[in-house]
């Protein structure tokens, strides 16, 4: 399938574009960075804002995978600007290529200030703990509004914690593998019309509280767990942090050292 990665360059679409050129895909990756991507068919250097350059990248693909954004806490505008903007620009692209398949970008973070010990499935209400869960949450309508009115099916990763290995004790719930990041976009990219719909992005991970039922029924089959890491990472004394990050499923986004007004752009 030909299918156009946004945010090529950064540290999920570089892993993505290889692994998904890995399974077979004809990958056009896009980046506003000056990046190579030797497994692509096609490099596009343009931000995700210019909206002649995404139609140009989407003519001729059948899908995309919307990576490309602010991965952390901004101002309100800065952040709609990411995530709203950027997906408005992407899906217009598609509608207008007959393009008809998205997979998404989002983040635990549109349900981040959910306290802990609540379940946390696909059809938790939206409950952000910044402007950039927020970003999500209103990009995750939008999408939703373009199969409503478009029909194209769009498949929201609600992603976790994508590292190499688990950093922290929340972590250990929270990890998303490199190799599970290319499983989930795959299954986005795969299932038969899933219309719209949400799967948490993590790994199999022995102590997630993310439900990853969702995710299976879309045929995502994620194969890592950070499990293999507690040992390590339970050598580590237990701080304050580890303790407060226990308390909302967005973790240190849940915290006062987040707070800020919303149209401050100094920070
Ligand atoms: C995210 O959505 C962020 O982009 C990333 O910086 C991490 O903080 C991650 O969530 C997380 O919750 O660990």
């Amino acid at each position: 399938m030909r299918v156009v990665v946004t945010g090529a360059a950064g540290s999920i679409g570089t892993v993505v574009t290889a692994g998904l050129a890995g399974l077979g895909h004809d990958v056009v990756a896009l980046d506003r960075a000056d990046f190579d991507a030797p497994q692509a068919s096609r490099v596009v250097v343009a931000d995700v804002l210019d909206a002649a350059a995404v139609h140009d990248a989407v003519d001729g693909a059948e899908a995309v995978v919307h990576l490309a954004s602010i991965p952390s806490e901004a101002s309100l505008p800065e952040i709609l600007e990411s995530h709203v903007h950027t997906t408005a620009v992407v899906l217009d692209a598609m509608v207008d290529a007959g393009a008809g398949r998205l997979v998404y970008a989002s983040s635990n973070h549109a349900v981040g200030r959910t306290p802990r010990g609540t379940h946390v499935g696909a059809d938790t209400p939206p409950r952000p703990d910044t402007f950039y869960g927020v970003g999500k949450v209103a990009a995750e309508a939008l999408c939703r509004l373009y199969v409503d009115r478009h029909g194209l099916d769009i498949v929201a990763c609600r992603i976790g914690s994508f590292r190499d290995r688990p950093e922290s004790r929340r972590n250990l719930s929270t990890w998303l593998s490199h190799g599970d990041a290319v499983r989930m976009v795959e299954a986005g990219l795969t299932t038969p019309a899933p219309g719209f719909a949400v799967l948490y992005g993590i790994s199999a991970n022995t102590r997630a509280w993310w439900d990853l039922a969702p995710g299976r029924r879309l045929g995502y089959r994620p194969q890592d767990d950070a499990e293999q890491y507690a040992d390590q990472v339970l050598a580590e004394p237990e701080t304050d942090a580890d303790r407060f990050e226990a308390s909302y499923v967005g973790g240190p986004f849940a915290g006062d050292a987040w707070v800020r007004p919303a149209m401050d752009n100094s920070r």
